[in-house]
């Protein structure tokens, strides 16, 4: 059978470009594996049928001939074990790969979602004042650290990987609200993991649907 991923129908404009089952779309490109895409509505989602796919009523879920699948980190490093283009053969090259999927959801996402929904989905609330800053710091720390992993190296592992992909798609929820500037190195990682064609066919993917999708 041919891979099948769900994505959104449509979603508001704020949320174009950054639905999680870009990471997937962008792990099938950089691997070669040809794929079909379920679009989905909230209906749909709601349903115990698709509810038996992902638990939690989200995008993405996933399948192929093997197995049924949801969690986008968890679908990436199935798709990477299928591909040398997403990570090295050998175990421990695997096992770093592991990691940094991991430490990009584990370790920076938390952070970088809690200033996300700061600015959006909380703007302009009194108590965001005070929080607002707790939350840049705490980011910061982050940031910094994996800064000063990263170095002058192109990627996190000297060569292109799954952790790369996964990273580069918490990274770029930042841009909007800047904290990538205040750490250059970053900013340049992110920028050469979007110019990477595989990334840009993913997008154009999800931004397809939802223009053929656009409410009257
Ligand atoms: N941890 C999940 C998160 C999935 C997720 O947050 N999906 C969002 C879209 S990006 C969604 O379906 N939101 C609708 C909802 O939660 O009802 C993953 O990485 O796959």
């Amino acid at each position: 059978m041919t891979i099948q991923l769900t994505a959104f129908r449509w979603v508001p404009p704020f949320a174009q470009g950054y639905v999680r089952d870009l990471r997937i779309r962008w792990a099938l490109e950089e691997a070669g594996l040809p794929y079909e895409v379920v679009l989905v509505d909230g209906e749909a989602l709601a349903s115990d049928r698709y509810r038996q796919w992902q638990p939690f009523g989200q995008v993405p879920a996933y399948r192929d001939e093997a197995v049924e699948m949801f969690e986008s980190g968890a679908v990436v490093l199935h798709i990477a074990a299928k591909s040398e283009a997403l990570s090295p053969r050998d175990a421990a090259g695997a096992a770093r790969v592991s990691t940094w999927v991991i430490a990009a959801l584990n370790s920076i996402e938390p952070q970088a979602q809690t200033l996300v929904q700061l600015d959006s989905f909380y703007a302009g609330q009194a108590w965001t004042t005070e929080r607002r800053p707790q939350a840049q710091a705490s980011l910061d720390l982050r940031l910094a650290s994996l800064s000063a992993w990263l170095g002058d190296k192109d990627y996190l592992e000297g060569r292109f990987t799954a952790g790369d992909l996964v990273m580069t798609t918490v990274l770029r929820e930042l841009v909007d609200c800047g904290a990538l500037l205040r750490f250059p190195n970053l900013e340049a990682y992110r920028v050469r993991c979007e110019a990477r064609p595989a990334f840009g066919r993913a997008m154009e993917g999800q931004m397809s649907a939802f223009r053929e999708n656009e409410p009257a």
